[in-house]
């Protein structure tokens, strides 16, 4: 019943998150039975209010039933426990609607089933606790043994069945095309999405340290197996005992330790290696923020390599959208990214201090990047075990001691120039020569004081055909220009290790020593697998430009999702013989044509808008409202206007943005002196991340050649950059077999045990989940085996079946006869009774026993309750 209905409305949730990022935290339904129906009047008994002590039966009209606000629940067996036993696939719901979606999660979880398949999608909720023996190498073998040994054993939803049926499925098309050198369409994807805390990093890590266990397997086959034998033999091919100890006693202890997830053990490996690629990740690229103690603040794709035999034998990590403005904005109650926290943390060296100038007495209190007031993580995991990680894994991707050491110090720089202080002398400035961390900068940087001053605090005007004239700048603008300095010089280094991780992950082909013509071609990847770990879609009360980007990218892959469900869904039909005429789908084409259409797309006018010299935020909001104002999924209202701000009406639900930020974040610009600062320091490690920056600046610039007339029209704006990275992360995609992951977070408290209805319900919707049934309810809506069918329909016909049928239990002898006999008979028995009654839709059997509740039309925007009915079994 939904919470339109007066009195279930004090059932309803609270608020939560005071951050304004549910759009909607209210929780409107309850359950009940139907004790009578009569004539126009039914009459529903609640199973149980909290707020109301004994609720009286509650009288609804019949023309309740049609609205929406009464719906049908469905009727789960009950475990020896009294528990409801739920279905592991939310297809087989016979009534799929949103509260009943989320009762099924909820029961399952109250179970500790975290994984529920709904079609071709995995849901995962975070338990936040180790559940035990999940993980164990012991379920591992399960999910593999299955296919290995051919059994026909059912096995529960599991992100090991999704990374296992990607396996299969690239090993069985590789099978098909033996012979090919290059052989085609084997790729797998899988591809993970979910708000913040979700799980999707700890998913993706499953999902590698499955197919790292399975490659292991495939080279510890007998050896007549091999057909690499030589070349193996050059790589090191160890087995390695990482998934021995990973949680082999099924107790899967120290679970959320990221250590076991990251191979430690299996260091030699390239399997390894590619798990070590992590901790070096989420060490720069990972933070603590309000809503997840180890939050990813960038996007990521692992193309994971296989050879024939599917050896995994390397991998190719791609990243989107780093938050750079975290390093000149933490906001409370949150943290930077950990590598400063790892540092501070007592984990370095006497000599290691000294050499970054950083006093041993110091702490994240004192750097203004790190002295948000909020300093540890609520999980429980300490820097230090985090920065041990780090450098086992920077030792097992052999970055050498002073590599590691040029990194560490890049890392100091930009923590004590997040210090800095300028002296303001009215419309001019100069950095505070008695700042004690100018030193320290300046010698890590490898710049002097005289030029740190003269690139962040002077503009160069080039004067026509005149020498070039210095400018002293304000303030203002003397700290907009260490902020881009702190940015550049954090988001580069960034840049490097993902560069340098796949410089040691990535295969290349081995020669042999003697001879360097010899390698065995059967080693070299033939297919890929490729992970994606990727920011689900978000709405806050308020949402900027990193939002319109990231909600771009679900709608892109929500576009893919729609298209992929629906054909495996008519190729099944086509499988099954079924006669079928195409159907609609959910089509958001025209929000992608609102964000990226070239010239009129928000996007694009953006990105004319960064172009041009002279403009605002203001301006941006202006040409924006002129320019998209009649497109059916734009809107802005007066108030809007006035402030500038403007919805997109996405797949999961409208979301204002407000256009302030966005012409800064777009641009997300270094200045051209402290550019040339960087390319002039006495230090090699500065100059080479100087010469990243000027090397994506002039290959960006090259794929463009007419736009340039100046160096700083040259770049590509942020915006720019995602939209190419989209295009092509979507191409690979479009040939790869997709495999998804939807990961749910059962509250925003980060806490085991809780379940928020109306937070799932929220990240449903979000996440498309009720799109993606309607997809497959366009089609048939139920998919039942044919001895699921028997035993729930041959109740209908009960008088008229045969005996030996009515009396089987559990076993059905003959599926497929005796689900043609019980819809004989329900036909015979519909055409003899009322058919209006009985019938519905052309293909579709759907039975209406009179004693069921039918549907009811809600006038409420979010649908609101579930009702259980009295089935007459
Ligand atoms: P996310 O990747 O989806 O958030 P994480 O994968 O970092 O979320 O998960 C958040 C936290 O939830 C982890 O640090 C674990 O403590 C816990 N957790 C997640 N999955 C599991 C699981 N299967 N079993 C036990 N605990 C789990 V973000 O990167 O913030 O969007 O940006
Ligand atoms: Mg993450």
């Amino acid at each position: 019943l939904s919470s339109t209905s007066s009195f279930a409305s004090s059932a309803a949730g609270e608020d939560s998150a005071d951050d304004g990022f549910r759009s909607n935290t209210k929780w409107g339904w309850t359950s009940g039975s139907l004790v009578s129906q009569t004539g126009d009047q039914m009459t529903i008994a609640l199973d149980h209010l909290p707020a109301i002590e004994s609720p009286e039966p509650l009288v609804l009209p019949a023309s309740a039933l049609s609205s929406g606000d009464v719906l049908m629940a469905n009727e789960y067996e009950q475990s020896s426990k009294g528990k409801p036993l739920c279905p592991d696939d939310l297809i087989s719901l016979s009534h799929l609607h949103e509260p009943s979606v989320v009762e099924c999660l909820e029961h399952r979880y109250n179970d500790n089933h975290i994984y529920t398949s709904t079609g071709p999608v995995l849901l995962a909720l975070n338990p936040f606790k180790n559940i035990k023996g999940l993980y164990g190498e012991s379920t591992m073998k399960q999910y593999w043994g299955k296919a290995e040994n051919n059994t026909t054993e059912t096995l529960p939803p599991h992100v090991y069945a999704i990374a296992d049926n990607a396996f299969r499925s690239m090993m069985r098309k590789l099978d098909e095309t033996l012979g090919d050198e290059f052989p085609i369409g084997c790729d797998q994807s899988i591809l993970v999405s979910g708000e913040s805390g979700s799980g999707k990093t700890v998913t993706t890590k499953f999902v590698m340290k499955y197919l790292a266990a399975l490659s292991q397997r495939a080279g510890n086959r007998p050896p007549e197996k091999r057909a690499y034998q030589k070349v193996a033999d050059t790589k090191t091919l160890t087995q390695s005992d990482s998934w021995e100890t990973a949680g082999s006693d099924g107790s899967d202890q120290g679970l959320l330790n990221v250590t076991n997830l990251n191979g430690e053990n299996a260091q030699d490996s390239i399997e390894g290696q590619v798990l070590q690629s992590n901790p070096i990740l989420e060490s720069f690229g990972n933070a603590r923020t309000i809503r997840n103690d180890n939050s990813s603040r960038f996007g990521k794709f692992i193309e994971i390599q296989f050879t024939r035999m599917g050896r995994l034998v390397g991998a190719q990590i791609e990243t989107y959208l780093l938050e750079k403005v975290r390093l000149v904005n933490p906001s409370a109650g949150e943290r930077n990214y950990h590598i400063f926290y790892e540092m501070l943390s007592g984990s370095l060296s006497a000599q290691e201090l000294r050499s970054y100038f950083i006093a041993h007495t110091a702490t994240a209190e004192d750097f203004k990047l790190t002295g948000t007031g909020t300093y540890n993580r609520r999980d429980g995991i300490s820097d230090k075990e985090t920065f041990s990680s780090l450098r086992s894994a920077m030792k097992a991707m052999c970055f050498p001691k002073e590599e590691q050491r040029d990194i560490f110090a890049t890392v100091a720089a930009v923590l004590h120039a997040s210090n800095l202080t300028f002296l303001d002398y009215d419309l001019e400035s100069a950095l505070d020569n008695e700042n004690v961390h100018l030193e320290p900068v300046c010698h890590l940087l490898g710049v002097t004081p005289e030029d740190l001053n003269r690139a962040l605090c002077h503009v160069t005007i080039s004067a026509g055909n005149e020498a070039n004239v210095q400018q002293n700048l304000p303030v203002d603008k003397a700290v907009k220009g260490l902020e881009a300095l702190l940015k550049s010089t954090y988001g580069t280094l960034f840049t490097y290790l993902v560069s340098r991780i796949n410089d040691s992950i990535s295969y290349q082909r081995e020669y042999d020593e003697d001879d360097n013509t010899i390698y065995n071609p059967e080693f070299d990847p033939v297919a890929v697998i490729g992970v994606l770990d990727i920011f689900g879609f978000e709405s806050f009360k308020m949402n900027s430009f990193e939002q319109l980007c990231i909600n771009y990218c679900n709608e892109a892959l929500q576009q893919q999702f729609n298209a992929f469900v629906l054909k495996n869904e008519q190729s099944e039909y086509e499988r099954e013989g079924i006669d079928w005429s195409f159907i609609d789908f959910p089509e958001n084409q025209d929000v992608l044509d609102l964000i990226d259409n070239r010239g009129s797309g928000l996007l694009c006018i953006l990105d004319d808008q960064c172009k041009a010299p002279g403009t605002t935020d203001r301006s941006f909001a202006l040409d924006v409202m002129n320019k998209c104002k009649n497109h059916p999924r734009f809107s802005a209202d007066r108030k809007q206007t006035a402030r500038l701000q403007f919805s997109v009406h996405h797949y999961a639900g409208a979301v204002q943005y407000s256009t302030q930020g966005f012409i800064e974040k777009n641009r997300d610009e270094l200045p051209k002196e402290a550019c040339e600062l960087l390319q002039a320091s006495t230090n090699p490690f500065i100059r080479h991340l100087a010469d990243i920056i000027e090397f994506t600046r002039t290959q960006r610039a090259s794929s463009k050649p007419n736009a340039l007339t100046r160096r700083n029209d040259a770049k590509e704006t942020v915006g720019a950059e995602f939209r190419r990275q989209l295009r092509d992360l979507r191409g690979k995609i479009d040939h790869m077999t997709p495999h998804y992951v939807r990961c749910l977070k059962p509250n925003d408290e980060l806490v085991q045990n809780h379940f928020d209805r109306a937070a799932i319900a929220e990240q449903l919707r979000c996440g498309g989940i009720l799109e993606a049934v309607r997809v497959a309810r366009a089609g048939f809506s139920n998919h039942y085996s044919h001895s699921n069918f028997v035993r729930r329909y041959r109740t209908l016909v009960w008088k008229e079946m045969k005996v030996s049928i009515r009396n089987r239990k559990s076993t059905v002898a003959d599926p497929s006869r005796e689900c043609m006999e019980v819809i004989k008979h329900l036909c015979e028995k519909i055409s003899n009774d009322d058919k209006e009654d009985a019938t519905n839709g052309e293909n579709n059997i759907t039975i209406t026993p009179s004693a069921t509740v039918k549907q009811y039309t809600s006038t409420s925007p979010v649908p609101s309750w579930s009702k259980k009915s009295q089935t007459p079994a």
